[in-house]
């Protein structure tokens, strides 16, 4: 397979990484309907942890099973698909070689009362299952974030020596954060820039919103205003992942109708974001459903939107 001269640049912004990390990245950035593109539609599914199973998959009971993902990403055409180590370790053999996948090497969960994450998998579990890459979250903001930065920064130099790719879900929340503050624009792009500056090669956060949280950011914002556009405020974090030198992919949330989904895209691909990584409103849709929805945020990163999604809202 001939490297597209898109991915070629995107690889030579990884100036420290060897060989195996290399091409790992490219396996991702090749993969699926948008390979070569430097476009990236991701599927993770790490929900069952951090949120539970009912709340993750009663919308759609088809998603309790393990396979499910592997062939919904598989059948979308999607770039890779994330999960806790008993998610791929279900359809690892079944699924070896078809999609990439993204080991989640830590793990949260909804009855926990700090804002931290467990170590719940090891580069070793990465390499014996032929992943690409391991998936770690930072909460910048935490009173525990010093704590998973150090983790990370073990755990990430360990993936790297192994030649595997870190992609870190960069997620602030803490006492200094209100609801509002966690996607404020100002913290969004400071979280993105975390992740830059910890060796991340993908970085995943949430889209921003037009807000300003941090007092100190206050004034600089005033002075370099983002113009509040939905397209300028990714392009706002892609200047914060070292200029639009890191890969950067943004979040679902929680489930939304299709045609907010496909405004966050198009956002994105016009704010030169590299693409969506989008879990519940992937699998608690039906399969044709979200298929027909992976679909049309494909052609939106292929520059070829539908005007009006064909998907179900
Ligand atoms: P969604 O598309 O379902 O939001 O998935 C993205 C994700 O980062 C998951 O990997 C993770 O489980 C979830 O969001 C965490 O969401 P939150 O922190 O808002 O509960």
């Amino acid at each position: 397979m001939l490297l597209t001269p898109k991915v070629r640049e995107i690889l030579s912004w990884y100036e420290s990484d060897n060989p195996g990390t290399k091409a790992n990245l490219a396996r991702i950035l090749m993969q699926g309907k948008l390979g070569g593109t430097g476009r990236m539609v991701i599927l993770p599914v790490d929900q069952g942890f951090e949120h539970g199973p009912a709340r993750s998959f009663a919308p759609n009971p088809a998603a309790y099973d393990p396979r499910y993902h592997f062939e919904l990403a598989i059948e979308a055409g999607l770039n890779a698909y994330a999960a806790p180590l008993g998610m791929i370790e279900a359809g690892a053999a079944t699924y070896a070689g078809c999609i990439p996948t993204i080991l989640k090497v830590n793990s949260s969960n909804s009855l926990a009362t700090s804002k931290d994450q467990a170590v719940t998998a090891t580069v070793g579990d990465a390499l014996r299952l032929g992943c690409a890459a391991i998936g770690f979250t930072i909460y910048p903001g935490s009173e525990e974030q010093f704590g998973m930065m150090e983790e990370l920064r073990e755990i990430a130099e360990e993936a790297k020596a192994a030649g595997l790719a870190v992609v870190v879900w960069s997620y602030p929340r803490g006492p200094m954060l209100d609801k509002a503050g966690e996607t404020a624009l100002d913290i969004c792009a400071y979280a993105a820039h975390v992740a830059a500056l910890l060796g991340a090669h993908i970085i995943k956060v949430k889209p921003p919103t037009g807000v300003i949280s941090l007092a100190a950011a206050k004034p600089t914002y005033d002075k370099s205003p983002v113009e509040d556009d939905a397209a300028r405020r990714i392009a706002h974090i892609v200047q914060a992942c070292f200029g639009g030198r890191r890969l950067v992919v943004f979040s679902g949330g929680e489930a939304k109708g299709a045609e907010a989904l496909l405004a966050e895209a198009r956002a994105i691909h016009e704010g030169g974001g590299n693409g969506s990584i989008v879990g519940r409103n992937a699998f608690q849709r039906s399969k044709p459903d979200a298929l027909q929805l992976l679909a049309d945020m494909i052609a939106v990163y292929q520059g070829q939107a539908p005007a009006v999604t064909k998907a179900a809202a």
